[in-house]
């Protein structure tokens, strides 16, 4: 099954849940996650941004240990393929990072996180760690 994402609208969210924290374009978000898989989706056209991995805190704007060790803030054996991600990044939420503004973004914490086979244009950093 393939899947596309493209999120256009500003986050209409008013509350203060964790939603209102998504920056504006945002493709898909692998925040503080362990062992999860995306695979098989197109991420096509988001403004700030494709697939993105990241601890918590930095996701947030927060401090390193903002959780005070509450939860594993850091994203831990992801896997990242088989996605087309293309055409990210082009008008970049101001809460974000402009060097996470490409189409695979990793903020670089977490181990064992890999990425492979995906075609896209940008990567931050390059290369993205492969899987084997
Ligand atoms: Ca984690």
């Amino acid at each position: 099954m393939t899947l596309s994402w493209r999120v256009r609208l500003s986050n209409p969210v008013e509350t203060l849940d964790d939603v209102c924290n998504v920056p504006v374009g945002t493709g898909i978000l692998l925040l503080a996650v362990d062992a999860n898989q995306v695979d098989h989706n197109n991420v096509l056209d988001n403004d700030s941004f494709g697939i993105a991995v990241a601890n918590f805190c930095t996701g947030n704007h927060l401090p390193p240990g903002c959780t005070g060790g509450a939860i594993d803030e850091d994203p831990n054996d992801d896997v990242v393929s088989h996605n087309k991600v293309f055409g990210n990044g082009g008008n970049v939420d101001p809460k974000v990072d402009p060097v996470f503004a490409v189409d695979l973004a990793w903020d670089t914490s977490g181990t064992g996180n890999c990425w492979e086979h995906n075609k896209h244009g940008t990567e931050f950093p390059s290369p993205l760690p492969t899987c084997h």
